[in-house]
């Protein structure tokens, strides 16, 4: 398809209750939404950046920038552009997967919309609806996150994931395996610990948990796979695993028996399918991980979680776990799962009045 140009809005998402994670605690999710305007259709992309590189290296400002100065020029230089010659266009500039991610779902979105195909059956889908999971943030009290996970089993969750940091860990995650008996139930460091909490780390394997994700820093694969020898709970890697490449790594060296995949962190839709296969074939089970995301990427996020290796519930919640008001209709639980969209392209919209009154700014990049 040809396109004019690209337009990126940033979005002021406030969060119906503060997240707190080891990495910080936010209030409101500051979102970058890429439209890409093509002669046939437009498409919508959006950008996992957080407001600070608390996650990994990428910002949302940074993310604004890469695209206005690197990877919107790399795609005016081509005649016609598609997700895959995106992608390939975006190969001479190094690493910003968030970013490239944006740009490459908003052409993804365009491309399928015109094509009159979903997400889903364009990833390959084989589910009507996912399983849906809910990340429960660190809390003051054991008491408040005992309150917060009870409710989000009353709305009919079917994995509760526990943030833990050092200080917050044995204690909670016992608390809520005690209260609540045989519920799935993870939990996720976001790299927050050393090899030397080890025997800490090593006293969750008590309680019976899927999975422990990402306790070690993103470039320590040979940590995690010593860790990995040391525990019985299953290991799982989101931060590290950056590509198909990367996972296949991690695999061969027993670093994770389980990966998390975020199209984000590894440069979009097309990679984060290679990641499932790649997965797939040498038996990892992987699930869907989340960034806060808005209705336009969460529609995306689902589609991809109804893959057939996507044998865990996701981190792919109800739009009402994070938003009041989301800028599209409201992706909601239905006996603990969340349906995926059947309309063309990613099946969802902004709605336009939700959208103008949520954004702080807008640039138009022509090609
Ligand atoms: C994870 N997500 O799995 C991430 C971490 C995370 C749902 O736990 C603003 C934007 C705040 C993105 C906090 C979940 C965030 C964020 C945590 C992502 O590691
Ligand atoms: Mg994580």
């Amino acid at each position: 398809m040809k396109f004019s140009g690209l337009e990126l809005r940033r979005v002021a998402m406030p969060l119906v209750a503060p997240f707190r994670t080891s990495m910080g605690t936010e209030h409101e999710r500051d979102v970058l939404l890429v439209r890409a305007v093509g002669d046939e259709a437009e498409g919508w992309g959006e950008c996992v950046a957080m407001s600070e590189p608390g996650y990994s290296a990428e910002y949302v400002a940074g993310a604004a920038d890469v695209i206005r100065r690197f990877l919107s020029p790399a795609l005016a230089a081509l005649s016609t552009v598609d997700a895959h010659l995106a992608e390939s266009a975006f190969a001479k500039v190094k690493g910003h997967p968030m970013a490239k991610a944006a740009v490459q779902t908003a052409v993804l979105d365009a491309q399928l919309r015109a094509a009159g195909m979903s997400f889903g059956a364009y990833l390959g889908a084989v589910k009507p609806a996912v399983p849906a999971g809910v990340s429960v943030g660190i809390m003051d009290t054991v008491a408040q996150l005992l309150d917060a996970v009870d409710g989000y089993l009353d709305q009919g969750y079917l994995r509760i994931k526990l943030k833990i940091e050092p200080g917050w860990d044995v204690e909670p995650v016992r608390a809520v395996r005690e209260r609540f008996g045989d519920i799935l139930l993870q939990v996720d460091a976001n790299c927050a610990y050393t090899l030397q909490d080890a025997r800490q780390l090593a006293r969750l394997d008590a309680f019976d948990l899927l999975l422990i994700e990402q306790p070690l820093p993103e470039d320590d694969i040979r940590g995690h796979a010593e860790l990995a020898r040391r525990m019985r709970t299953p290991m799982c890697l989101d931060e590290s695993i950056t590509s198909a490449r990367a996972a296949a790594d991690a695999i061969a060296l027993h670093a994770a028996a389980i990966v998390n995949i975020k199209p984000g962190r590894v440069g979009g839709y097309l990679e984060a399918r290679r990641v499932h296969d790649v997965c797939a074939a040498s038996g990892v089970p992987v699930w869907a991980g989340g960034m806060l995301e808005t209705g336009l990427g969460r529609a995306a996020n689902v589609a991809l979680a109804a893959l057939p290796n996507f044998t865990l519930p996701g981190d792919t919640s109800a739009s009402d776990r994070y938003y009041r008001t989301d800028i599209t209709a409201p992706f909601r639980l239905e006996d603990g799962h969340v349906r995926v969209p059947t309309g063309p392209g990613l099946g969802v919209g902004p709605d336009p009045d939700a959208l103008a009154a949520a954004t702080t700014g807008t640039e138009w990049l022509a090609w």
